[in-house]
């Protein structure tokens, strides 16, 4: 609990009215989108600036005051929420975005810019944000860049890593690391953007990120194309990629989850007949992709049907059905969500066998797959199931370790998914990220419990 002394001392920082105590207004920040991460806070704090949230982190190392970070609270790991009644540091107030350089194709954006904001900051401008996933509009750069954000692009243009040029950032011993000016190549020493982007809000707040731009597609098409197979559809994510230099996207579902989608989200059927697996490709060139991706669709096996969309309204219904899974299933009450990877091998193989070992602990459980078929990222969602009861969880991450695979292919590991972080990363690894931890918020006063599993 913040005592009131030390809310004056916030108070004195952001001002009156940025530091929240009354319950109705923190009821949105201790709770996470599923509904399944649910904590308890005494405080908001929400900083204007660098230098407040400098201060704001000064004066809690001082009064062993702890803080979560929160950005717009799109996480589903349970990273962003005060589980353990951590004052809330929101980052929603740095808002600001600086004008696109057009030279250099970049720009800096606040943590708290949305990335909705940044994409159309970008094509302002003549250029295009390369990371791009369903909870855009909430979604906040801080945030982004804190989880390594992946998404809907990766295959084209990479994580969020990828895009990071610079950032500023306060670390946990309150020391402002700010390093924004753009440069492309700058090999001095270790690269703290690297480092921070992924890091979870455990090291540092990132309160501005310097991004590069990318080139904007001028002609798009979507394609949604319906399988024999499962492993035909993740088969052919994988030639694909070689096949149409122009794909930017290449998203996997099942017939479960196209008809729970579109019962919840009222969309028509994109097909006459039911099929068991589905790729949602998009290619995007500065010529027409139609004729490339029609010549790379027609080469693959066991597809069965085929919708075309060339932008416009008809392209994003079809990545409707794709976008929707997230919201569909979180109709059927709090999800167990995964997100995990494995080398491509494998990954027809980890389709398959999830449902299985689902099914042999939980046979009254739901599974729902859908992912990120080219980078054999898969999300991996169970209904009816009891929120604390974690066996089927550690089932499939203990199958996706015997694969080869992590863990967290891209929500990170917050705190649902800290006590098997070691079945991806070695003890010599996690006592090098605890070594760095104690380094850069030497009195753990950043989002605690959050990553690293307890020694
Ligand atoms: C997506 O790819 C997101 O749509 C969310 O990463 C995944 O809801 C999920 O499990
Ligand atoms: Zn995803």
């Amino acid at each position: 609990m913040v005592e009131p002394r030390q809310l004056r001392e916030l108070r004195e920082i952001v001002g009156d009215e940025h530091v929240l105590v009354d319950e109705d207004l923190l009821s949105s920040y201790v709770v996470d989108f599923t509904g399944r991460f649910r904590g308890w806070s005494g405080c908001v704090v929400r900083p204007g600036s660098t230098q407040e949230v400098a201060a704001i982190v000064s004066t809690c190392r001082r009064n062993g005051i702890r803080l979560t970070v929160q950005g717009g609270n799109t996480g589903l790991v349970g990273g962003a929420v005060p589980l353990g009644g951590e004052t809330v540091l929101s980052l929603r107030r740095l808002s600001r975005i600086d004008h696109v350089d057009p030279r250099s194709g970049q720009l800096t954006a606040g943590a708290g810019v949305s990335i909705v904001a940044v994409q159309q900051a970008a094509a302002a401008a003549g250029w295009a944000y390369g990371v791009d996933f369903s909870s855009r509009a909430s979604a906040t750069v801080g945030g982004s860049v804190a989880t390594n954000a992946g998404g809907l692009r990766v295959l084209r243009h990479g994580d969020t890593r990828a895009q990071l040029l610079g950032v500023e950032a306060v670390l946990g011993t309150a020391a402002v690391v700010s390093r924004l000016s753009g440069l492309t190549k700058d090999n001095t020493g270790y690269h703290l953007p690297g480092l921070l982007c992924g890091s979870e809000g455990t090291l540092g707040v990132v309160t501005a990120a310097r991004f590069r731009l990318v080139a904007p597609l001028a002609q798009r098409v979507v394609a949604l194309l319906a399988f024999r197979t499962p492993s035909d559809a993740v088969a052919a994510a994988g030639s694909l990629r070689r096949q149409l230099p122009s794909l930017s996207a290449a998203e996997l579902f099942f017939d479960e989850g196209l008809s729970l989608v579109r019962e919840v989200l009222s969309l028509p059927t994109p097909f006459p007949s039911r099929h068991r697996a589905y790729l949602l490709l998009e290619a995007g060139a500065d010529h027409d992709p139609v004729t490339e991706l029609s010549a790379a669709v027609e080469s693959l096996h066991g597809v069965e049907a085929v919708a075309v969309a060339t932008g416009g309204h008809g392209a994003d219904q079809l990545w409707r059905y794709r976008e929707g899974h997230t919201e569909a299933i979180n109709t059927l009450g709090a999800p167990h969500k995964l997100d995990v990877t494995v080398p491509m091998d494998a990954f027809a193989e980890l389709v398959e066998r999830v449902p299985e070992v689902v099914a042999r602990l939980r046979p009254e459980a739901r599974t729902w797959l859908f992912g990120h078929a080219a980078e054999g990222s898969l999300h991996v969602n169970v209904t009816g199931v009891d929120p604390a009861d974690e066996e089927v969880d550690e089932a499939v991450l203990r199958l996706v370790a015997s694969l080869e695979g992590s863990i967290s292919a891209e929500h990170g590991i917050g705190r649902a998914k800290r006590r098997w972080l070691d079945l991806c990363r070695s003890s010599a690894e996690i006592e090098a990220f605890r070594a760095i931890k104690g380094a850069l918020d030497p009195d753990g006063i950043l989002n605690p419990g959050v990553l690293l599993p307890d020694s």
